[in-house]
């Protein structure tokens, strides 16, 4: 079944997609919608999506949003390799890793949130940028806590194979540089990350590797 991915190349929810495309060594098609001209809240692509926010996965005839329903999609009906453990604790754990990132940092970053903050509060770049890293450090002061306490590897999140949380981990490491948090206080999910970004299938999904990135 012929699979397209709507997305933005420095989107990092369209990012987590890539990367569990790539891990399962999918072929996908990448449709561009550029989120720096709106393109987001055009009638086109809102009939795909409501809400329009990306990504968007088109299956067969299933057009999905939301990336945990999209990844955890994919993962069920192309089990290999598993991105979710067998084991409960640590298929929880995960899902714990995957929770912080997408429900307590994610949308306080995201672009509709930072321009509202600027048009309708006023808030300075400063400001924004202030803002931006208080809730990406305290979802990371949590990570790194998790790690230090289950972790033993550096490697991944969880266990000794890549996982979702890995998939929605690099992506918000990604932010967080481009809004130059300071990650020094952050060894483990650094560690994580170099790791990550040494093999394939997270390098070929980085934001600079996609077709609507600047050349
Ligand atoms: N919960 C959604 C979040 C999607 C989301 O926030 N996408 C961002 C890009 S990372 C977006 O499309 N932003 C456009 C906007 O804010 O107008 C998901 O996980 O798919």
């Amino acid at each position: 079944m012929s699979m397209t991915l709507f997305g933005y190349y420095r989107s990092s929810a369209s990012y987590r997609i890539r990367i569990v495309l790539n891990l399962k060594g999918l072929p996908w098609n990448y449709e561009a919608v550029l989120l720096n001209r709106g393109e987001q809240q055009q009638e086109g692509f809102l009939s795909r999506n409501p809400s329009g926010l990306v990504p968007v996965l088109e299956s067969g005839n299933a057009s999905l949003s939301q990336s945990l329903a999209i990844a955890e999609f994919i993962d069920e009906i192309h089990p290999d390799p598993a991105l979710l453990p067998a084991n409960s604790i640590e298929r929880a754990r995960v899902r714990e890793i995957m929770g912080i990132i997408a429900c307590d940092v994610h949308p306080l970053q995201n672009l509709r949130v930072l321009n509202w903050l600027r048009e309708e509060l006023d808030a300075s770049d400063a400001q924004v940028t202030a803002w931006i890293h208080r809730w990406i450090s305290s979802g990371f002061v949590a990570i790194e806590s998790l790690l230090e306490q289950h972790n033993s590897d550096d490697q991944f999140c969880v266990g000794t194979t890549p996982t979702l949380a890995d998939a929605l981990l690099i992506p918000q490491v990604y932010n967080a540089r481009r809004f130059a948090l300071d990650l020094a206080p952050f060894p483990r999910l650094c560690a994580i990350d170099t790791h990550c970004q040494s093999l394939a299938a997270f390098a070929d999904a980085s934001p600079e590797r996609q077709p609507d990135a600047p050349q």
